[in-house]
């Protein structure tokens, strides 16, 4: 019995063809499946709806700018215990940096994809605020803006920005402003997974195995403590589209910036009540340091204990015997947080990792790639997170 409810799942799994998220930075999906309440980070699918060729159409509906899993019933536009509390990564305006998403090995329906951030901070905080679940309206309203901030292929200089194969110069999909897969139908280097050409594997997903697709985005002028990245990808196989976000912060590039948060007069109900902090622009001492409150989910043994250690001297030089070693004060069977604060010079960029201390002495080393992260800059008192869970 066991066996045949196995295979008929299976077999459902296929036929309905799985599919991708967003990995770099790690989206709430990538949190919720690493915690192990998502158990097919991939099969969050807004279904069906005009997915091509006007790749714009599609109404967000429950699925919102985040995605909707109907698998595990958990929506991500609302923050959970694991995801859309702190960010994941804080970049600096105008920086361009890579960006992934994981496409399953049988679900790979070609089509186009974007990335985007949405300058209305007061839109944005109905997805940030605990025990809030955005309407549809406001899921749609979001998606609006996302779409408005689309961070374009080709606002990133010498990056190739080409037509998908499989749209022809009259239809609406026909722009290089998105990322393009390849050709559907290509005999070799097909689809999404052609993008990259990686191995299978070289990402996770549940179902048949992962290839990654690497992009560059240049992130936008603006500043936020605490904004969504925005990945979306058109299937044109399928009458399907993939939402995801990811928590992210965004400092000012220069002296002198000031927050751009909107103060455009909403048309949604606005029923959070948070609010964020936003950068006076009366002048204030600027700070020389930054307490940086590095916080990882990694679930622990007894007599084994959580260190950060990273290229920079602050961070042992990547000696695991100078490592900073994180608190288990906070550390809950149902949130394993360890946690440490360091004062770090602003503006400085570094790789860190965690490592975990066995009893007899031995050494654990997250998975590669580094993890790397810029202090922001900003007034006297600036204090930043950067939240990881182990990998
Ligand atoms: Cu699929």
């Amino acid at each position: 019995m066991k066996t045949t409810s196995v295979l008929a799942l299976a077999g459902l799994l296929t036929s309905v063809n799985a599919h991708g998220y967003l990995t770099i930075p790690s989206s709430r999906t990538r949190l919720g499946f690493e915690a192990g309440i998502d158990t097919c980070p991939e099969c969050s699918i807004l279904e069906p709806v005009t997915a091509w060729p006007d790749v714009e159409a599609a109404q967000v509906g429950r699925s919102g700018p985040c995605g909707y899993n109907a698998r595990v019933s958990v929506d991500y536009n609302q923050p959970g215990d694991y995801w859309g509390n702190s960010v994941v990564a804080t970049y600096t305006a105008n920086d361009i940096v890579e960006v992934q998403w994981c496409v399953d090995n049988n679900g790979d329906h070609g089509g186009m994809f974007t990335y985007g951030v949405c300058q209305n901070q007061t839109l944005v905080d109905l997805f940030l605020t605990p025990g809030y679940l955005p309407t549809t309206e406001e899921k749609q309203a979001a998606e609006d803006c996302f779409l408005d901030g689309e961070l374009k292929c080709t606002d990133v200089d010498g990056q190739s920005c080409g037509y998908n194969p499989d749209c022809t110069s009259d239809q609406a999909c026909y722009r290089n402003d998105w990322f393009t897969c390849n050709a559907f139908n290509a005999d070799s280097n097909r689809g999404c997974q052609g993008v990259d050409g990686a191995a299978l594997n070289s990402c996770k997903t549940t179902i048949a195995g992962g290839y990654t697709v690497t992009k560059k985005i240049k992130i936008p002028d603006y500043s936020s403590d605490h904004t969504l990245l925005r990945f979306r990808w058109n299937s044109f196989q399928t009458a399907q589209v993939y939402l995801h976000c990811a928590d992210i912060a965004i400092s000012g590039s220069g002296s002198g910036s000031t927050s751009s948060t909107s103060s455009t007069t909403s048309t949604i109900a606005t029923s959070a009540t948070k609010t964020s902090t936003t950068a006076s622009s009366t002048t204030c001492t600027a700070a020389t340091s930054v307490a940086v409150t590095f916080n990882e989910l990694v679930t622990t043994t007894y007599g084994e204990d959580v260190y950060v250690v990273g290229s920079i001297s602050q961070l042992g030089s990547w000696s695991t015997s100078s490592a900073i070693a994180l608190s288990a004060s906070s550390y809950t069977s149902s949130n394993p947080l360890w946690t440490a604060t360091i004062s770090l010079p602003v503006g400085t960029t570094f790789e860190y990792k965690f490592i975990k201390k066995e009893s007899d002495g031995s050494i654990v080393w997250e998975s590669d790639p580094n993890r790397s992260y810029t202090v922001p800059t900003g007034c006297s008192g600036t204090t930043a997170t950067a939240s990881a869970t182990w990998r």
